[in-house]
């Protein structure tokens, strides 16, 4: 669905831009103004009107115009300003109309007399920039961004982006004007992983697709994307290893589909796709249960040697592999090898949900051997929160190891315990955080077993008072998961995942002092046209204040 593209901008205001120059007569409206007296799109916003909510606001002075002559100034030798001016003339190119010109600074205008134009700048030296935090000011006939890392100033750029009028989301021309709010943002987030998992098992999702959904997550500075490659409806990942994987395990999916899967060059493309946004891609290969699509594709992986029929349910924990063979363990290191030489991220996710036809004892063997092949590879282990108590931890000279709950109510001992160890913690709830959750009982798409989750439900929570015994200090991050059981398409994650994805960004970055769902709701209702001029496909819920 596409929205009319929004009004043309003011004749006296485009002379204005045209001529090059900046700064129109009119003040920006202070920062809180409602959505009711806000200003049309097309004119200025407000400098808080940014999802996830920044850090510090403070609002000052004149809005910035930008024009065709605007230059795009990047530190001079920097990689990471270069690719996130890149980032921002792209993203800026199709409505404008502009093809900014990029051109070297040596910073040496910024302070008091900043350079006219948008100033990409790298400063590793201030500590209070951290990994991601950025600082945005916008005054006179300047825009400066400022960060420590790459990843700090694309977040910058994404700010940028949602202080220019919807418009500017459009993929044609639109007249403008281009204004961004006069100010200062300084910005960090809360915490360092904030993660999207996509099920591409129970139903495939193309390369173009998970692309596209990746455009969706960093314009809310989402870092993670987590992608469920397998599952006993289907194996998504090329292992030339064990090529029957793909060759057979791949051709399945829910209700009986072609399936499909990722070629290793596939993959790749999505990975740096993802990292080119600022998101680093987890790879998750689920063991040892949901692996019927495994078990179909070598038999030797099945403790009878029988392969079993490709399964198109939706029946979950009936399967596992065969935890007392050695081929298991050949197998898993193979898999886990082929994808850590694919993935630049830190971790591998290895799954180890619902494994119900495993004993106990059978279950804590195979992660035993399961995680030292994880490290092995050099990289992290992550997995659902049933594997976390088998997880030595650094305190008792163990690896760092990472667990994700969803299982909603009071954690077992065990994983509190696995968390005073050191291992780290990942909070997707499922009855906030999973957004395959129907919104409404009548609602055609997704599932309820974890109860309905309206907008203001995946809102409103806190990561480290959700659980007891899960505090702030062992909690890594927030995941908003959407399985894939019910969604056939990228349509129906969308129709799942906005307006709710947003509010888990925003839990996972702005400070929880700042959390309110009154003023939240109002800065995502400014989100609707964002989505319809990108063709993002939202659910207009009852419970936010859409305007027409
Ligand atoms: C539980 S959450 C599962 C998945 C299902 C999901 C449906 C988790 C670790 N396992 O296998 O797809 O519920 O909501």
């Amino acid at each position: 669905m596409r929205a009319p593209t929004t009004r043309a901008g003011r004749g006296a205001l485009a002379a204005l831009l045209l001529a090059g120059l900046a700064a129109p007569a009119a003040a920006a409206p202070a920062t809180g103004a409602t959505a009711s007296s806000r200003p049309p799109s097309g004119a200025v916003g407000s400098l808080s009107d940014v999802i996830p909510l920044p850090a510090s606001v403070e609002p000052s002075g004149r809005p910035v115009v930008l024009g065709p002559g605007t230059v795009v100034r990047v530190q001079s030798g920097s990689d990471a300003a270069a690719a996130a001016a890149e980032e921002l003339v792209e993203l800026l190119g199709p409505a404008t109309g502009y093809r900014l010109p990029v051109v070297p600074t040596d910073g040496a205008g910024t302070g008091a007399r900043p350079l006219a134009g948008i100033s990409l700048l790298v400063d590793e030296e201030d500590p209070a920039l951290g990994d991601e935090g950025y600082v945005l000011e916008a005054s006179g006939r300047s825009v400066v961004l400022r960060a420590g890392t790459r990843e700090g100033l694309l977040h910058a750029v994404q700010t940028l982006r949602q202080l220019l009028p919807a418009a500017v989301e459009a993929d044609e021309v639109q007249p403008g004007p281009w204004l961004v709010p006069g100010g200062r943002i300084e910005d960090s987030p809360r915490f360092a992983y904030r993660g999207a998992m996509l099920d591409v098992a129970r139903h495939f999702m193309t390369v173009e697709e998970v692309k596209t959904y990746v455009d969706s997550l960093a314009a809310y500075k989402i870092n993670h994307l987590h992608l469920h490659l397998s599952d006993d409806q289907g194996w998504r990942i090329e292992i030339k290893s064990w090529p029957r994987l793909t060759e057979l395990g791949s051709t399945t999916e829910v209700g009986g589909g072609p399936g499909g899967f990722y070629t290793q060059e596939d993959y790749a493309e999505i990975v740096a796709h993802a990292s080119a946004r600022g998101v680093v891609v987890v790879p998750e290969i689920d063991m040892p249960g949901h692996t019927n699509a495994a078990l179909h594709s070598y038999p030797e992986l099945n403790c009878d040697g029988v392969a079993p029929p490709p399964y198109t349910g939706i029946e979950v924990g009936f399967s596992t592999l065969c935890v007392e063979e050695e081929v298991t363990y050949e197998f898993v290191g193979d898999v886990l090898r082929e994808l850590a030489a694919l993935t630049p991220g830190q971790y591998l996710h290895v799954g180890g949900d619902e494994a119900h036809v495993t004993t106990e004892e059978q279950y804590a063997q195979f992660m035993c051997r399961v995680l030292p092949l994880v490290e092995a590879t050099g990289k992290t282990a992550v997995g659902w929160q049933e594997y976390l108590p088998l997880a030595p931890g650094p305190a008792e000279g163990g690896p760092l190891a990472v667990g994700q709950y969803w299982i909603p109510g009071t954690p077992e001992e065990g994983m509190v315990e696995s968390l005073a160890r050191g291992n780290r913690v990942i909070m997707s709830p499922a009855d906030h955080a999973y957004l395959d959750m129907k919104y409404t009982a009548d609602f055609p798409l997704g599932l309820a077993w974890a109860g309905l989750t309206g907008v203001e439900d995946s809102f409103a929570w806190d990561p480290a008072t959700y659980a007891p015994g899960i505090g702030e200090d062992v909690v890594l991050g927030v995941e908003a998961p959407i399985w894939t059981e019910t969604l056939e398409d990228l349509d129906d994650v969308e129709t799942m995942a906005f307006p709710r994805m947003p509010g888990i960004a925003e839990i996972g970055w702005s400070p929880q002092e700042t959390h309110d769902w009154a003023t939240y709701r109002e800065r995502l209702a400014l989100q609707g046209p964002r989505w319809e001029l990108r063709g993002v496909d939202y659910f207009r819920s009852p419970e936010v204040p859409w305007q027409e």
